[in-house]
């Protein structure tokens, strides 16, 4: 299997199908060089990341490089995660490398969405360009401010490509003139501000450096890559320096770390220091030596200064820990990793279905199952100390969801409570994190959308009439606020609203915010669902069930937007003794229920609740699942 996905990689070499060694040169300088040692070593070096807001055409672009350069064949990305590719977003940040010029380009994508961030923040350290790529429609968003900034602060000059000038509503000098007002906003240095631009069309692969000329092919971004970016590898001589700036794991390797060699060659099989950012040291050795190529990694026996490289034999390594041959030399600038801002509890399944569609179901299946999510999943934190359950702490909604999606799918059952924000004390005071929030929206729901999020505490920072009717509303808001309001947002603004947020700090408490609450339907009895009582519960709400359903009594069926919670039986038959319903059975027209997904679940629930996670179904349910248990818990409470 050709897999770049990480965080887990399952095989250990890539069969790569044909190998046109120093192949041909085609038109415009790009050749294929598949699997070629002689091209690869010796070569300079350039090493660049792909970052923008989420969407704006990252992965797309860096296809089309991949493709262009002969890395891979039609139709490879380098989303090739499974949830990545179904959901259609970058959730890790991958390596991947091309030939150009008898220069060898590295390349990161990065994620775009703001619960990922923190992996591009990492990614910046070990690059020495961005790319920066910015709708040409939407123009700046959140997460392009969040990393643009993050690069300036970093020294590094970005290359803008300002891309799909292809969407019919595109202003690409618009887009242009955001970019660089927001870079002056930032506070660019002149020579930051004297950046280049590009226009582009990933997905028909082609960029061009001016708007009026003819584009036809990505060669003019290449071309750019070799003219602006600096060449990597300068200190190739004296002993080996490496820090790591992300993790992967192997089932045969184990812990791997993915570095930038900033001195010296590195080899298969040499002893090393490992020095942590605190001065502390211990040594290993490199086993297994890897680089970047198209959707593949390729074992090498050395590597050397300015290459990014994945090495594995240190099972402890860590994120921003250097790794050098010369014992003596100082560890490099630690890497931040940013904090967790929610979390939530892990339980066993133990609905009355529990066990049924699962695999992995026990404490301690899940407990192994989150220490080796640990090992590569920088974000996230588990507190093993409770008995009951495991307090998994994250940095979103989705974060936490990509999780549980991802361990529903290897057999896992599971059981999570409300994702909760985290608040902190700092000097004496509450503290908890808070949101930017680009909304865009036509203009007559704008009104409706800031007395919304007033309520939810948000202040509104700035509001921009945008041409055709739409208003570009920026809010800040405590997390808080946001968490389970997306759904809510689509049904406010009839599905034209875009709402994107990212993470800014840790703030002053802002009080108490009343959460949208949704009343549940629960289910009193257990038994199979009848249409006949579906059709009277779809008048009060919106239901998460089917005819036929086996449910549980305590289960959540249903939901009333407006209400309190209610009790209700959906497996009742039609009375026959009442003879005005008999016969009419065939009237009965149900909508189709609201499938519950992971997030979704999320956003509806209510603190007494748990989804329930198994590889076929997502259910919502009591804590407490019958009124026994309810009264019992209660008394308990009361004591
Ligand atoms: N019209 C148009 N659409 C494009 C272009 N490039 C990409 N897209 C579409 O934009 C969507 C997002 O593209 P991606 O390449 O996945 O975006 P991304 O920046 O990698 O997204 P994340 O990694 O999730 O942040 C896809 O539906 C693409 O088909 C383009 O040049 N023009
Ligand atoms: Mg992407």
């Amino acid at each position: 299997m050709k897999q770049a996905g990480y965080p887990y990689i399952y095989t250990i070499s890539f069969p790569r199908k044909p190998a046109s060694f120093g192949g041909p040169k085609l038109d415009n300088g790009l050749f294929f060089c598949f699997n070629n040692p002689s091209l690869s070593q010796n070569m300079e070096i350039r090493n660049i990341a792909i970052i923008a807001h989420v969407d704006h055409g990252k992965t797309t672009l860096t296809d089309a490089l991949m493709r262009q350069t002969g890395m891979v064949e039609e139709g490879m990305t380098m989303d090739s995660n499974a949830i990545e590719q179904e959901r259609g977003i970058t959730i890790y940040a991958k390596n991947t490398s091309v030939f150009y010029k008898d220069t060898k380009i590295n390349i990161v994508d990065t994620p775009g969405h703001s619960d990922f961030g923190s992996e591009v923040e990492r990614v910046l350290r070990s690059i020495d360009t961005v790319l920066l790529v910015v709708d040409a429609q939407e123009g700046p968003m959140p997460q392009t401010r969040f990393v643009l900034k993050k690069s300036l602060e970093l020294g590094l000059k970005p290359i803008v490509i300002i891309n799909k000038i292809d969407k019919p509503a595109a202003r690409p000098e618009v887009a242009h003139e955001l970019v660089l007002e927001l870079f002056m906003e930032l506070g660019a240095s002149d020579e930051q501000l004297n950046f280049t631009t590009l226009y582009a069309i990933g997905r028909e692969g082609v960029a061009k450096r001016n708007m009026n000329e003819e584009a036809k092919d990505l060669t003019p971004i290449l071309d750019v890559v070799l003219e602006e970016v600096p060449p990597a590898n300068k200190n190739k001589n004296g002993s080996a320096t490496l820090q790591s700036f992300n993790l992967a794991y192997d089932n045969f390797l184990g812990r791997l770390a993915i570095c930038r060699v900033y001195e010296g060659e590195i080899s298969q099989g040499q002893s090393v220091w490992v020095k942590k950012p605190n001065g502390e040291s211990y040594g290993g050795k490199i086993t297994k030596l890897f680089t970047f190529e198209g959707v593949t990694r390729k074992e090498v026996p050395s590597a050397s200064s300015g290459d990014i490289v994945m090495i594995a034999g240190i099972s402890n390594i860590y994120i921003g820990e250097t790794i050098v041959t010369n014992e003596s030399q100082e560890p490099l600038p630690a890497i931040n990793i940013d904090e967790p801002t929610i979390s939530l509890n892990f339980l066993v399944n133990d609905s009355p279905f529990a066990g049924k569609a699962g695999k992995f179901v026990t404490g301690r299946q899940i407990r192994e199952r989150l220490e080796r999510e640990l090992e590569v999943n920088v974000g996230l934190k588990v507190d093993f100390s409770s008995s009951e359950y495991y307090t998994v702490y994250g940095r979103g909604e989705l974060h936490i969801a990509v999780l549980l999606e991802n361990m529903r799918r290897e057999g896992y059952e599971i059981q999570v409570s409300q994702p909760q924000v985290i608040i902190k004390e700092e000097a004496g005071q509450k503290i908890e994190p808070y949101e930017e929030v680009i909304i865009d929206v036509p203009e007559e729901f704008s009104g409706s959308i800031i007395s919304r999020l007033s309520e939810k505490k948000g202040t509104l920072m700035n509001m921009i009439a945008e041409h055709g009717g739409t208003t570009r509303l920026i809010f800040e808001i405590p997390t808080r606020g946001l968490l389970g309001y997306r759904g809510q947002f689509v049904v406010d603004t009839k599905g034209l609203g875009i709402l994107s947020s990212r993470f800014i700090s840790f703030k002053k408490y802002a009080g108490e915010i009343r959460k949208q609450q949704y009343g549940s339907m629960i289910s009193m009895a257990s038994g199979k669902v009848l249409a006949f009582s579906l059709d009277n519960l779809q008048q009060r709400g919106v239901l998460y069930v089917a005819p036929a359903e086996e449910i549980y009594e305590g289960q959540v069926i249903g939901n009333i937007t407006k209400g309190e919670d209610m009790y209700v039986n959906p497996t009742k038959g039609k009375q026959l003794t009442n003879m005005r319903a008999s016969g009419s059975d065939d009237g009965i027209y149900l909508a189709p229920p609201f499938t519950l997904d992971i997030e979704r679940a999320m956003e509806v629930m209510s603190e007494d609740e748990y989804i329930e996670i198994t590889p076929k179904d997502v259910r919502l349910r009591k804590k407490y699942l019958t009124e026994a248990q309810r009264t019992k818990s209660m008394r308990k409470a009361q004591k």
